[in-house]
Order: structure tokens, then C-alpha cells, then sequence
């Protein structure tokens, strides 16, 4: 884990020896069934679409069992106009912003109802109107880009805060660094938000980098950096709330480093029981962030068993017509290929376009397929 002091992780709520240290956030009963329900969507996902994947209807999925906290408390505190630059596992956060299932799966399937015409690999999920863009799977490049779009909101004055996401095996590469520096020296408002679960594929935390966990690496770029138990979606809220706050009030950047745990595999495509040992995720298991949540929630007498039955009935409902009707959707048609690239386009790709269209008029005017 690598922190050496986990009792100073910010915390709302208190788990085994960990006190609380923290505030409750203040939010209505209503935003608090929100979050839990996102939280609880993403593992029924996870559930659904490996075992999807393993029947040999998707491809590929990159699960978020075990990091749900992370990704709704913190996409929770995004406002519709903020842009979200995710890695891997933020696809949580396109659906809290309301991006509808069957498109999600569309991206998955690779066809019509995918945004991106089927030309992105799975989990890529994207839409300009959510103001979410892809990942790319060049870990880390989305960074740069997030401190360049929160550098653009300040130059135009925009009521706009980037949320810029990153794992912890991210954080070797140079596009964190470079992306750190700008941020801080440029003070823009942009959040850097490093989940991290402790595994980059089969790399452990202990053998990415030496430090004392991530967010201390804030402070040689001047900026703050703070450190939360990522399995408590309440301090998660509550973190990221600040340093949204302190970015629409000018004062720069934060990196929120969010500590939790890769609970499952890295990938659809991986077996974490060939690296690691399968004992060291039992402790995990126990501060589970959806258990821990829910307790808190029936504590305060905002959730019970009548209503998780009924959310995760609904939910599986809404899933499956979802799936219904993203699986039977058709493919993109050939011609979309040339669609979205080129204002205008090339010789040679006009000939190859000429030679998918029905009758070979890719020529005739005002056929350019925008
Ligand atoms: C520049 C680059 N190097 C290596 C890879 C291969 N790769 C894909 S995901 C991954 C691990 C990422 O780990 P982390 O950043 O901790 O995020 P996590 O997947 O654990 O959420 C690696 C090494 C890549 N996609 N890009």
C-alpha cells in the first residue's frame, strides 16, 4: 500500500482501527441513494459483462470491482459543463452524468450506437454532449490534455473544471509529470486523480515508485496533493468537493490520490492468480466500498433491504433491455470509415470511398458522408 501512516488517509467514515478524521459531506437523502445506486450499476456490470465476455459477446471489459467509491464519489461532484478525461475505469462516471446504457454497450459491441462508429477497442467510451472524452490507451496521455483544456477554461474565463484521471502505473510516465508541472505553474482548474488500486496489470504498487504513496509527489510541483481512503465514497465526495472548490476559486490544481483496490483482474483478458497471491485481496474484501456505504446509508435511515432488492432488481432490468437492444444493433455501415476525419477529402481516399458506396458515386455532389 505504501502508505506508511494509512490512519491519516482522509476518512468519513471509520473502518476497523481507522477513526474518522472528517466531515460528512453535506448532501440531500437523494444524492446519497444517487451515489450508492451508480456504485451499485458498476458492479452489476462487472458481473454481467465478464460473464459476457467469457460467452464470447464482447471482447474485452476492464473491471471496476472493488474501486466503485472512487469513481461515483468523485464523478458525483463533476457539474454537467466540467470535462472528464478518464483512464480505464471511469466509464462509471460517463453513465452518472446520464449517458444512456445502450450506448455505453453500443461502444462495447462496436456498432451504430456507439459514438465512435466501432473504431475505438472496447471500454473507450466517449460523447462530446457529456463532455466526456475517450481514453486513450497510451496510459497517461490523457493528462496533458486535461491540464490544456482546464488552461483554455481559465484563458476564456469558463465556469469549467477538468477532472483528469489516472492509475497509479500511470504515474511513471512523463505525460503525469509534464502534466503536473503545467498545471501547477499555470494554475489552472484542473483535478488530478490518481486511483490508486495498487496494480498496474501484474506491477505491484512497491515496485512502480518509492514514495510514500502518490499524492506526496504533489508537493515538489507546488501544488496540494491529498491523500483518501479511496473505499469510502464519502471522504472521496468530500476531497474532491475541496479541490473543486479551490479550483473554481482560482487557486489551482489538486492531485487527490484515492487509495483503494484492484479486487478483480486488470482486464477481461488477465488472470491475476498467476502474479499475485490471491490471499493478499481477502482484507479488501472486508472494506468493501459498496458494504461499507450501504451500512452508513442504513444507519442513517436513508436505505434498507427492500430498497437494495428493488435498485438491484431494476437495475438488472434496465440492463438487460439495455443489452436487448445494443446487441441487436447493426454494425456501422462500411462508408462511416470515411466519416469525421477530413474537411475535405484526399484523392486516394475519395477513390477507396467511391468503391464502398452502392453504385461507385462516391463522386456525386453533395454526397461527402459528414
Ligand atoms: C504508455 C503505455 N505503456 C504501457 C501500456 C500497457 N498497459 C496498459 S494498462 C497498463 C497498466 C495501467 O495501470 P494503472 O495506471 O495503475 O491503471 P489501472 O489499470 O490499474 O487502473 C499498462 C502497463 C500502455 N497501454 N501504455
Amino acid at each position: 500500500m505504501a502508505h506508511s501512516d494509512p490512519s491519516t488517509l482522509i476518512r468519513c467514515m471509520p473502518v476497523g482501527d481507522y477513526a474518522a478524521n472528517a466531515a460528512v459531506p453535506e448532501m440531500s437523502e437523494e444524492e446519497h441513494r444517487f451515489v450508492y445506486r451508480a456504485m451499485l450499476r458498476l458492479r452489476l456490470l462487472d458481473e454481467k459483462m465478464l460473464l459476457m465476455q467469457r460467452q464470447g459477446r464482447i471482447a474485452f471489459f476492464g473491471p471496476s470491482s472493488g474501486q466503485e467509491a472512487a469513481i461515483c464519489g468523485s464523478g458525483f461532484v463533476s457539474r454537467p459543463q466540467d470535462w472528464i478525461f478518464p483512464a480505464l475505469r471511469e466509464g462509471g462516471v460517463l453513465l452518472m452524468r446520464g449517458f444512456p446504457l445502450e450506448r455505453y454497450f453500443g461502444q462495447l459491441f462496436g456498432n451504430v450506437l456507439d459514438v465512435q462508429k466501432g473504431r475505438q477497442q472496447p471500454m473507450h467510451f466517449s460523447s462530446s454532449e457529456y463532455k466526456h472524452l475517450s481514453l486513450s490507451s497510451v496510459i497517461a496521455t490523457q493528462l496533458p490534455q486535461a491540464v490544456g483544456a482546464a488552461y483554455a477554461a481559465k484563458l476564456k474565463q469558463q465556469d469549467c473544471v477538468a477532472f483528469g484521471y489516472i492509475g497509479d502505473g500511470g504515474t511513471s510516465e512523463h505525460d503525469f509529470h509534464n502534466a503536473m508541472n503545467f498545471a501547477a505553474v499555470w494554475k489552472v482548474p484542473c483535478l488530478i486523480i490518481c486511483q490508486n488500486n495498487q496494480w498496474a496489470i501484474s506491477v505491484p504498487f512497491e515496485k512502480q515508485t518509492a514514495s510514500d504513496g502518490i499524492a506526496i509527489k504533489a508537493t515538489a510541483y507546488g501544488m496540494p496533493g491529498v491523500a483518501v481512503d479511496g473505499n469510502d465514497t464519502l471522504a472521496v465526495i468530500r476531497a474532491t468537493q475541496e479541490a473543486h472548490e479551490r479550483a473554481l476559486a482560482g487557486d489551482g490544481p489538486t492531485l487527490l490520490e484515492l487509495v483503494t483496490y484492484r479486487c478483480g483482474g486488470h482486464s477481461s483478458s488477465d488472470d491475476p492468480s498467476r502474479y499475485r497471491d490471491e490471499d493478499k485481496v481477502a482484507p479488501w474484501l472486508k472494506v468493501d466500498p459498496l458494504d461499507r456505504y450501504r451500512t452508513w446509508l442504513g444507519d442513517e435511515g436513508i436505505w434498507d433491504d427492500a430498497q437494495q432488492e428493488d435498485a438491484t432488481d431494476e437495475l438488472r432490468s434496465h440492463m438487460d433491455e439495455a443489452l436487448s437492444i445494443a446487441e441487436t444493433a447493426d454494425s456501422p455501415e462500411p462508408i462511416t470509415m470515411f466519416q469525421d476525419v477530413y474537411h475535405e477529402m484526399p484523392p486516394h481516399l475519395r477513390d477507396q470511398w467511391s468503391s464502398v458506396t452502392e453504385d461507385g458515386s462516391g463522386t456525386a455532389e453533395g454526397a461527402f458522408p459528414l
